[in-house]
């Protein structure tokens, strides 16, 4: 297993949209393993593929308090089940340091396959669907840093640049 570089806002290649999954083969397994890896060291709740570059419709994630319990969703689609928003103060390993409130849909359905291309379909709410949905958001391109005020977004983008320029 190794450890996989994650991408850091505004790295353009956090803009592209993920195209599916057709094949599932030890390679998958492979990258999957690398993902739940590289999110239990960052000590993040889920992580798209797309965060380490890997442009394909896959997700890893864990909101267990022992960090036991890895749900792996390939090619997710997930309906909204309550229409009422919920607020959460919302981070991404992809955007370090920074916590803002987004408001999302607070109950879905998601349907998506498992490691073994086996499909499967469960609610959720709380914050599984909040790290769900932002998930999602990666795989289209979008980051949480895309509902805040563009001058937020700004100021977020430049002390990452700031800090970006310093460690290259
Ligand atoms: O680790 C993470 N924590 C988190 C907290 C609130 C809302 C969403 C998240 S997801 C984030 C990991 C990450 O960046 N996934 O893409
Ligand atoms: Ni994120």
């Amino acid at each position: 297993m190794s450890l996989l570089p994650i991408l850091e806002f505004p790295d353009p290649r956090l803009r592209k949209i993920a195209g599916p999954v057709s094949v599932f083969d030890e390679k998958l397994e492979a990258l999957i393993d690398d993902m739940f890896e590289t999110m239990y060291d960052a000590q993040g709740i889920g992580l798209a593929a797309t965060q380490v570059d890997v442009h394909k419709r896959l997700l890893v994630i864990d909101v267990s308090e022992n960090k036991d319990s890895p749900l792996t969703f390939i090619n997710p689609e997930f309906e909204i089940i309550e229409d009422e928003l919920s607020e959460y103060d919302e981070g991404c390993l992809s955007v370090p340091g920074f916590y803002e409130t987004v408001s999302r849909p607070q109950r879905i359905r998601v349907r998506a396959q498992d490691r073994a291309g086996q499909a499967f379909e469960m609610e959720a709410d709380g914050i599984l669907a909040v790290c769900i949905q932002h998930e999602i958001d990666h795989l289209e391109g979008k980051l949480f840093v895309d509902y805040l005020s563009s001058l937020k977004r700004q100021r977020i983008r430049k002390k990452l640049e700031k800090e970006h320029k310093k460690s290259a």
